[in-house]
């Protein structure tokens, strides 16, 4: 099995990337983002609670999210390997994924960090605005909060898997092709 995280800022091309990966890798995609969307979507209990963080820019607490993986991780048993995009993105959610990957012998192979300067994540996520229909990439306030959010809370998750000697830096700009080459280049040496 073959575990990988894909980490950045937010609009460091983490979902862009991780569409190409899976095609390629024929990893399982579970993006938290994506499964919290979701839920919002079909206006859930959990969507609802989530909904008030995102809507501000907050991280959604710990405990939702690390219960949400685990059911994605429950119900892919089969699965060939896992790409987690946006997460963990605390300690707490490191320390969940590393028990829940240690329960089945398959832990985080690799974290690829994408580089990306706090003036072209903004520029993205407004110009992402314009037609996501997101509510929090419509407002340069909220986007500034989630960045600040990832620099007080989530930038420390990279020293975690550092001391494990797992982060790799990958540069996060140019086009979309040029980063996925680089992705691919280091997932290579490892798999
Ligand atoms: P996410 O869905 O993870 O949102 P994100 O970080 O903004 O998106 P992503 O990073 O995937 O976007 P991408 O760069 O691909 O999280 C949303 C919210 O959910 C969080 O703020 C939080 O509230 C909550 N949440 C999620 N996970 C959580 C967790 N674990 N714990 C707590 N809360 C959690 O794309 C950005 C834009 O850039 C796109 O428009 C794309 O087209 C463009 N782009 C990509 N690559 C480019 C390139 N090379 N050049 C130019 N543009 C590019």
């Amino acid at each position: 099995m073959f575990n990988l995280i894909l980490f950045g800022p937010p609009g460091s091309g983490k979902g862009t990337q991780s569409e190409k990966l899976i095609a390629k890798y024929g990893l399982k995609h579970l993006s938290t983002g994506d499964l919290l969307r979701n839920e919002i979507s079909r206006q859930t209990l959990l969507g609802q609670e989530a909904q008030s963080f995102m809507d501000k820019g907050q991280l959604v607490p710990d405990e939702v999210v690390i219960g949400m993986i685990s059911s994605a991780l429950d119900a892919n048993p089969a699965a060939k390997g896992f790409l987690f995009d946006g997460f963990p993105r605390t300690s707490a959610q490191a320390e969940a994924l590393d028990e829940l990957l240690g329960l089945r012998k398959a832990p985080i192979a690799v974290m690829l960090a994408l580089d990306v300067s706090e003036e072209e994540l903004v520029k993205r996520l407004v110009k992402r605005g314009e037609t996501s229909g997101r509510s929090d990439d419509n407002n340069e306030n909220v986007i500034r909060a989630r960045i600040n959010e990832y620099n007080n809370k989530t930038a420390a998750v990279a020293d975690h898997y550092k001391a494990f000697d797992k982060v790799v830096l990958v540069k996060g700009e140019g086009s979309v092709d040029d980063i996925f080459t680089r992705l691919c280049t280091e997932i290579n040496t490892r798999s």
